[in-house]
């Protein structure tokens, strides 16, 4: 199944299931290699625990948010995306009509009961015609999305395990936010939601 939230915004409900246990693998190599930490920014540690890989990564500190090529944490690069991760978000992005896509980035979040993400656009890629493919792994979250401007109305959705949204056109530039995290159990994660957040960085950035 396959629908349309928002002009550009493809929500493919589930897509990722099948694919669960190998992203799940993904996620704990990469860890391995690069540990989630709570990024400190000038508000204060940040709730969702993140990581990366691929050739940048996200990085936050008190001066401020940017992709970088080395994990600031090792002073390393980010662990090579693995192919699992690669391939999943190019069918997502070519199944939501995305011809082309080749993500240079794969941000991994991670949320305990109680994180949040607060309400922000994504506009720090220099990419602006790629999509953003998001996959949401265990237990649920209440993701709400508007338009371009901070005040525009918003829509609340709940993204369940295995649902892919591809945030492609218009959708690309949204503002968008995650609700607290409700302390649930899922089988695979226990009270854990991840997110994976594929994009494509400009490499001059
Ligand atoms: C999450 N992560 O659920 C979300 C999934 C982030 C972030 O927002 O920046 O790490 S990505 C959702 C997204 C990306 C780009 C555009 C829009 C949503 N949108 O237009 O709503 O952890
Ligand atoms: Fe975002």
């Amino acid at each position: 199944p396959r629908t349309l939230l928002a002009e550009g915004a493809v929500w493919l409900p589930g897509f990722a299931l099948s694919e669960a246990p190998a992203l799940h693998q993904a996620i704990a190599d990469v860890s391995a290699q690069a540990p989630f930490r709570h990024f400190r920014t000038r508000m204060g540690p940040m709730s969702a625990a993140m990581t990366s890989c691929g050739a940048c990564g996200w990085v936050a500190d008190p001066s401020g948010y940017r992709y970088s090529r080395t994990d600031p944490q090792s002073g390393r690069p980010w662990p090579a995306m693995p192919d699992a991760l690669r391939h999943l978000a190019i069918r997502a992005a070519t199944g939501a009509g995305y011809e082309g896509f080749d993500p240079s980035s794969c941000l991994i979040n991670r949320y305990g009961p109680g994180a949040k993400m607060g309400l922000h656009q994504d506009r720090d890629e220099g990419m602006p015609e790629a999509p953003v493919v998001s996959v949401s792994l265990g237990v649920p979250a209440r993701f709400s999305f508007g338009g371009s401007s901070r005040t525009d109305p918003k829509r609340t959705i709940e993204l369940l395990d295995g649902d892919v949204v591809v945030w492609g056109g218009p959708s690309r530039v949204a503002w968008h936010g995650v609700s607290p995290i409700r302390e649930t159990f899922h089988q695979q994660t226990g009270a854990m939601r991840y997110n994976l957040t594929f994009r494509a960085i400009n490499a001059a950035l």
